[in-house]
């Protein structure tokens, strides 16, 4: 039986989990988390207290965590293009990769977009202050590492640009990475024209007006 990610379209760490489904093609039925259907809602939260998704359902296992579904699948659903690298240098590097993306980059724009959703008076400036010089830095350490590079690890698309996609094209929204880190935003662009990435982008479209800084008019 195909497995089920229970998940949003609008939501990054959703969409990192389903560039790994859409780039193999793999079977799955999205179980829709929406306001406007609270027995998904607490049928996920009934397998996963930590409320947090995306979550995969793959034969009555729940697995959690982005990344973790990503090597799930990879392992148990193995599909032409391969997640994780074979080789395991370039392997433990698409780990590392992975988790700058989520560490220091979806942390800090999470950091931001949360603030924005507070009221004036639980506002953190210094908090928000923070994230963006982590963002900053962030952008700084990948303009060197993309100077010569296609994809994130090696010479393939892995768990490391699945995480870096979302990543990047909400983290340009929320703190433009700017002229100054032209690898990071080519990078950026090659990654939005990913046809897996692509697709989840369209996806997402319908639901622009829920980022609460104002989505840009352009992507
Ligand atoms: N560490 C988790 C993070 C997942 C996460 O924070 N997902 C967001 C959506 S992108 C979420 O569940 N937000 C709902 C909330 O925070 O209550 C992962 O890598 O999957």
């Amino acid at each position: 039986m195909p497995p089920m990610l229970f998940a949003h379209p609008f939501a990054s760490y959703c969409q990192k989990a389903l560039i790994a489904l859409y780039e193999n093609r793999t079977p799955f039925t999205l179980r829709m988390l929406d306001k406007s259907d609270p027995s998904t809602f607490a049928e996920f939260a009934a397998l996963w207290p930590m409320r947090r998704f995306p979550l995969l359902l793959d034969e009555g296992r729940p697995i959690a965590e982005a990344t973790i579904i990503i090597e799930h699948l990879d392992q148990h659903r193995p599909g032409p293009v391969p997640m994780i690298p074979e080789d395991p240098e370039l392997a433990l590097e698409a780990r590392f990769i992975d988790r700058f993306f989520d560490n220091y980059v979806q942390t800090p724009l999470g950091k931001i977009v949360t603030d924005a959703l507070r009221e004036a008076g639980e506002r953190d400036v210094r908090g928000v202050a923070d994230a963006r010089t982590t963002l900053d830095t962030a952008y700084g350490w990948l303009e060197q590492r993309m100077a010569n590079r296609e994809w994130a690890v090696g010479e393939r698309f892995t768990l490391a640009d699945c995480a870096a996609a979302p990543a990047l094209f909400y983290a340009d929204w929320a703190h433009p990475i700017g002229e100054g880190f032209p690898n990071v935003l080519a990078y950026r662009t090659r990654l939005n024209a990913r046809p897996s990435f692509a697709r989840a982008i369209e996806e997402a479209r319908p639901y622009r007006h829920f980022f609460p800084l104002g989505a840009p008019d352009r992507d």
